[in-house]
């Protein structure tokens, strides 16, 4: 597809384009020079079909980075971020000269890496390598679903482009095999990527590593590959970027042979160039050799700042174009371009969480994925930019979407997603549907299955994405599968990133009060952490804290009988609740009184004010803490010396309650290890009838 009338651009004459890509070229240099750290060689060498692209056919305002129908543009390979912030200058973006002087120092709006947020103009934080890629995919994905929902003929509101440049390590790093397989699968003919193939990495030639034709490797995932043999011109690379959007069925590689440090004697084409300054003295036989000014550093031509600029006008014009056109899509279809504007500015509708369901003990033992399964429907028919879907795991994780179709080429209106079993991949697709916005995705697969996406969690919870994790088969109590798929360490681990709430529900009904907080989060991603194995449904009518006690990270679920203060505080989460509901029972009969605090989310509670959190756990009473996972993290929340029944090392195939057992998850014990802290001299504690069998766990 051809970019719209408004947005075609005047070729400049090649000494011109030769001055601003020379411009773009050496702004980075001397960033990277005056930093004394950084990447000079990726700008360099891809200075001149970045330009090809942000001159010729990239669709964006500078002064109006958010607008809904800008093309993106991510730069995978984000150590080569003086290049964009040289781009993001010279169009006109508000990131003044000085900035650029400060690249990478304390404060700046140039940092060492693009940071999403931080800089106007950055779509997206990158870095790690591949993530960007799939973020495009992503935001791609998120293009061709907002115009299958919006779109009505004669009325394209919905119509950009998503553009990424990838490096080397982009596309040596699996994520890009993986959201490569997808993107073509799903013919994403709106994206399109440019290689800088400059086969050079950080050890040297990518002759060491890197030897299969990426080429036929892209094309047997079902994209359109061109190849431009000379990076510097121009005009090819135009062509090239012309003919991929002209193809709109297949995604687009343009692999375009680029050469690191470019125009450097001696560092071009070396891994030299990769990742340090070039030099005072390098820098200067540099500059001599492409007929540049040696000093001022950072100089900008003239000629060349006010054709870049005109990047303003443009935008500008392309943008009032645009709102122009929605404007009369408004007139025609009102209630759909408020809903548009709506979900753009991610505002939940009125009534979204109503009458959510509240389960009753007569609804018979459930597992929290199942419960989630039946709210993801609910919330999925009131919110039709929910969308997502699961790692090949759709009918364990209780993903789907009842009656609103899968995601597919044949229909982008689905809203089922099938990743395939590539879980890097979806969470980085899912943050790039974030940062396009429109949506709300989710993604899910088994708890212990989310170190495979890792990377991506992280990068959410950075840049404070709204995205959804559903991680089901959430302890040992999952049974047979065994320790591979028994998560221990998977809690903490998740809990640790800054910024990710967890929530592990005890019950149906936590289940749903985590939905909500997970729906009504609109900075931040959210984690429910899920059971495979059927739990008792607690009862709103002796438990009716729940539906607001979630939200608060913990609260009291079952206090003391007296009203006094308790002898013991028993915390658990998600399936050990129930334990501890009957522990506290066991230990009422011994005569001591037990409050059981269930702690569906830390993260949530450690953000409540000291006030509550002491009136929940008062500092002078003793605590015990049940959880089937690692006991880390645990004691640095609560107290260093609080005893935790948890997991040190992995878990066993059985069916789960054997497991479980085994592990010391029973009343019995519970209650036993409530006794230990009490009085640990006491040999024998009334807790069962028999003598105990269990193992005491990591107490
Ligand atoms: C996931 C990940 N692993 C490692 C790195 C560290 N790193 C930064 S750039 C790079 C490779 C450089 O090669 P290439 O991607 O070809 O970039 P170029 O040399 O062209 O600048 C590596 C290993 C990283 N940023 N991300």
């Amino acid at each position: 597809m051809a970019p719209s009338a408004a947005f075609a651009t005047i070729a400049a004459p090649p000494a011109l384009d030769e001055l601003c890509i020379n411009t773009l070229r050496f702004l980075a240099v001397d960033m990277v020079q005056k930093a004394n750290s950084g990447h000079p060689g990726l700008p360099m060498g891809s200075a001149a079909m970045a330009y090809a692209l942000w001159d010729r056919s990239l669709k964006y305002n500078p002064r109006d980075p958010h607008w809904p129908d800008r093309d993106r543009f991510i730069l995978s390979a984000g150590h080569g971020c003086a290049l964009l912030y040289a781009l993001l200058h010279v169009t006109g973006f508000d990131l003044p000269l000085e900035e650029l002087k400060l690249f990478r120092q304390w404060g700046s709006r140039t940092p060492g890496h693009p940071e999403y947020g931080k800089t106007p103009g950055v779509e997206a934080t990158t870095g790690p390598l591949g993530q960007g890629l799939a973020n495009g995919v992503g935001m791609a994905i998120a293009e061709v679903a907002l115009g299958a929902r919006f779109n009505r003929p004669g009325h394209q509101i919905v119509d950009h482009f998503t553009y990424v440049l990838v490096s080397d390590g982009d596309l040596e790093e699996g994520i890009s095999s993986e959201a490569g397989s997808i993107a073509g699968h799903q013919h994403l003919g709106k994206l399109i990527v440019l290689y800088a193939d400059n086969h050079i990495t950080i050890e040297g030639s990518t002759e060491l590593t890197f030897t299969e034709d990426r080429m036929a490797r892209f094309a047997a995932f079902g994209w359109h590959v061109q190849r431009v043999e000379q990076s510097n011109d121009v005009e090819t690379v135009a062509l090239a970027l012309e003919n991929a959007r002209k193809e709109t069925d297949r995604p687009s590689l343009i692999a375009v042979r680029t050469h690191i440090g470019f125009g450097s004697p001696h560092k071009q084409d070396t891994a030299a160039a990769h990742g340090e300054p070039l030099g005072v003295e390098e820098v200067r036989l540099t500059k001599e050799a492409m007929n540049w000014p040696v000093s001022p550093a950072f100089h900008i031509p003239a000629e060349a700042l006010e054709h870049l600029r005109r990047a303003v006008d443009r935008g500008g014009a392309a943008q009032v174009e645009w709102e122009s056109r929605f404007k009369a899509f408004a007139q025609e279809y009102p209630a759909l371009a408020t809903e548009f504007q709506r979900v753009i500015d991610r505002d939940l509708p009125k009534g979204w969480d109503t009458d959510l369901p509240a389960f009753t003990p007569a609804d018979g033992p459930m597992a929290t994925r199942v419960a989630s399964g039946k709210v993801i429907e609910i919330l999925g028919s009131r919110l039709p930019e929910m969308m997502g879907g699961s790692a090949d795991l759709a009918p364990s994780t209780h993903t789907n979407i009842d009656g609103v179709g899968n995601f597919e080429p044949e229909d982008w209106a689905g809203r089922n997603m099938h990743f395939g079993i590539r879980e890097n991949a979806m969470g980085a697709i899912l943050n790039g549907m974030a940062l396009h916005s429109g949506l709300i995705p989710y993604g899910g697969t088994f708890l212990v299955f989310c170190d495979y996406m890792r990377p991506p969690m992280r990068l959410a919870a950075m840049n404070a994405l709204p995205v959804i994790y559903i991680f089901t088969h959430d302890s040992i109590g999952m049974g047979e599968d065994g320790p591979t798929h028994q998560p221990v360490e998977q809690l903490i681990g998740l809990r640790s990133i800054p910024g990710m709430v967890v929530l592990r529900p005890a019950d149906a009904n936590e289940t749903v009060a985590a939905w909500r907080v997970a729906i009504g989060r609109k900075q931040g991603p959210v984690a429910l952490v899920l059971t495979r194995q059927s739990l008792p449904v607690l009862d709103l009518n002796l438990y009716p804290a729940i539906p607001t006690g979630v939200l608060l990270g913990g609260y009291i679920l079952a206090d003391s009988p007296t009203s006094g203060r308790p002898d013991i505080v028993l915390i658990a989460t998600g399936s050990e609740v129930p334990l501890a509901l009957e522990g506290r029972e066991r230990l009422a009969a011994g005569g001591v009184h037990a409050r059981v605090v269930s702690m569906p989310s830390t993260n949530l509670f450690a953000a409540q004010s000291d006030d509550y959190r002491a009136r929940i756990l008062p500092t002078d009473v003793p605590i015990l803490v049940i959880e089937a996972g690692s006991p880390v993290g645990w004691q640095s929340f609560v107290g260093p010396r609080i005893p935790v029944i948890g997991i040190d090392t992995f878990g066993s195939s059985a069916p789960g309650p054997v497991v479980m057992e085994h592990y010391g998850f029973t009343a019995e014990n519970v209650c036993r290890q409530a006794h230990r802290v009490l009085d640990r001299k006491k040999e024998k504690a009334p807790c069962a009838l028999e003598s105990p069998q269990t193992m005491e766990g990591s107490f």
